[in-house]
């Protein structure tokens, strides 16, 4: 595990140590970087946007986008086991989900930079001669990008690939819980031919630490983050001081809302997909479901047949997020909740016993102010409540901080169009959960997010428009 700054690696600073989420056992360490680490790291990515990368055309930058996918996909099972290692998750979701959709941002933006243009336009002006306008875009410069740990090389390669694709530099800091990727891709960049200090990655903490020192630093330009709202504010306090710009990806609290008229089969395996894929631990999962009322019985009952029925799952990602989960299932309990399904931590009897692991949890009767169905858990748990107009199901769906993503069920096509646009939400999906063409916009409204990443929303916020009048 080591840093890479100015096109070389460095192992300096005081390990950490890095724990096995599904034994709990010590597994390496991973140097914190110090403050020195980390303004040298802003110095080599500000000194490399003024060198030959500059005069990189968007054609090469695209080229180059593909290469560094290659280099991924070259080392596939390297990345999918290290990504597996650092989150405890199943090598099913690594290497379908996380390690090909890393892969695919970086694609997908080499694809979409090749094809974009920007418009032009003639101007009169009183002496007949005109003038034309037009845009070019232009790089924001430093771009710091601090990532989570949920998919950690998903999330990371999300923001880097158009931070590079639209001619930044970058220092990335991952999660100091899922540093594994990111050290991989550090090498896949060098091999690829990325310049000396156009991509830099330094390893740390949030607080008073690496998070905290390159997302104030006065040599960052822009900052894009995906983690917790309340991480938000800090980095936003932050970026303001120099009137920085943020892209922010942030926590959430997303609605399933299952009417009478859906297949209920087809609602009871997206929702069983939209609640415990990864255990809980993407931002898009479902943790609260509003069933209408002639339907719930028979929803809830399916539900935790198969949630009880699930094998194959990761645990939490570390003993602090596992305390919470369960602080959330005990008080859950203590307030009268219905566990449904799960409600503990399963026993394996192996080494297992000592990781992070929670059951998928399924509860019902809370009301809609106790935090275990107003609070982002970030586990496998959900909470179903019934519901007996569309017009309570939209309040109740739209209550609370948070707005990042629902998932309406229903076999009535008016009600889908009526419903989904009504939803504080930034992504809405009818009859499905988390299908992504990634030229879509992401992001939430509310305290999940600020700005829009996907497609073209990605590559607009990564660079700056300018106009050149050119009199005729
Ligand atoms: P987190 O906010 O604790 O940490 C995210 C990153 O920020 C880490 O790299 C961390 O070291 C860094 N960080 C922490 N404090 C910092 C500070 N003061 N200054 C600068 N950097 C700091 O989040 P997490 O626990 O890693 O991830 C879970 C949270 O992320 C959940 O709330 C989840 O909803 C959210 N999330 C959102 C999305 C999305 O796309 N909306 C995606 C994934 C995760
Ligand atoms: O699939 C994606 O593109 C994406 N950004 C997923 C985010 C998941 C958050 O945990």
């Amino acid at each position: 595990m080591r840093h890479y700054v100015g096109g070389e690696f460095d192992a300096s600073g005081v390990p950490f140590p890095l724990v096995d989420p599904v034994t709990g056992r010590t597994a390496g360490a991973v140097p914190e970087a110090s403050r020195e680490l980390v303004d040298r790291a802003v110095t080599a990515a500000r000194a490399a946007l003024r060198g030959p990368w500059s005069a990189w055309s968007p054609g090469e930058r695209s080229q180059l986008l593909h290469r560094i996918a290659d280099g991924i996909e070259a080392r596939f099972e390297e990345f999918s086991a290290a990504e597996c290692a650092d989150t405890g998750k199943p090598r099913e979701l690594a290497s379908t989900v996380d390690i090909p959709r890393a892969v695919a941002n970086f694609r997908s933006y080499a694809d979409l930079l090749a094809g974009r243009a920007e418009r032009s336009w003639h101007t009169p002006t009183p002496d007949g001669r005109g003038a034309l306008n037009y845009t070019v875009r232009k790089p924001l410069g430093v771009v710091a990008v601090v990532s989570p740990w949920n998919l950690p090389l998903l999330l990371l390669t999300w923001k880097v690939a158009p931070a590079l694709a639209t001619g930044n530099t970058v220092v990335a800091k991952p999660s100091e819980l899922t540093p594994a990727t990111a050290c991989l891709l550090a090498e896949v960049m060098a091999q690829a031919g990325v310049p000396a200090g156009v991509f830099n990655l330094v390893h740390g903490r949030g607080p008073d630490a690496a998070g905290q020192w390159l997302t104030e630093h006065p040599g960052v330009d822009a900052v894009a983050f995906t983690g917790a709202s309340r991480t938000g504010t800090e980095i936003m306090r932050a970026a303001a001081a120099r009137l920085a710009p943020v892209s922010f990806e942030l926590g959430g609290k997303n609605a399933g809302l299952v009417f009478a008229d859906a297949d209920l089969q087809e609602a009871v395996a997206g929702t069983l997909r939209s609640a415990f894929t990864h255990s809980g631990q993407v931002c898009l999962c479902t943790e609260r479901v509003y069933v209408e009322r002639p339907v719930f019985d028979a929803f809830a009952a399916a539900l935790a047949v198969g949630a009880k029925e699930l094998s194959g799952y990761g645990p939490m990602v570390s003993a602090a997020h596992r305390d919470k989960v369960l602080g959330h299932l005990e008080r859950a309990a203590a307030d009268g909740g219905e566990v449904l399904a799960g409600g503990g931590v399963p026993r394996f009897g192996d080494e297992r016993d000592g990781g992070f692991w929670v059951e998928p949890t399924v509860l019902a009767g809370l009301p809609e102010d106790h935090p275990a169905v107003r609070d982002e858990i970030f586990g496998p748990v959900v909470h179903l409540t019934p519901f007996d107009t569309e017009e309570e199901a939209l309040t109740v769906a739209n209550a609370g901080p948070y707005g990042l993503a629902a998932t309406v069920w229903t076999g009535d096509v008016r009600r889908a169009h009526r419903v989904a646009p009504a939803l504080d939400v930034g992504i809405a999906w009818v009859n499905t959960w988390n299908l992504r063409d990634l030229r879509t916009p992401f992001g939430g409204v509310k305290a999940s997010g600020i700005g829009r990443e996907g497609g073209d929303h990605s590559l607009d916020f990564f660079s700056e428009p300018m106009n050149v009048c050119v009199k005729l």
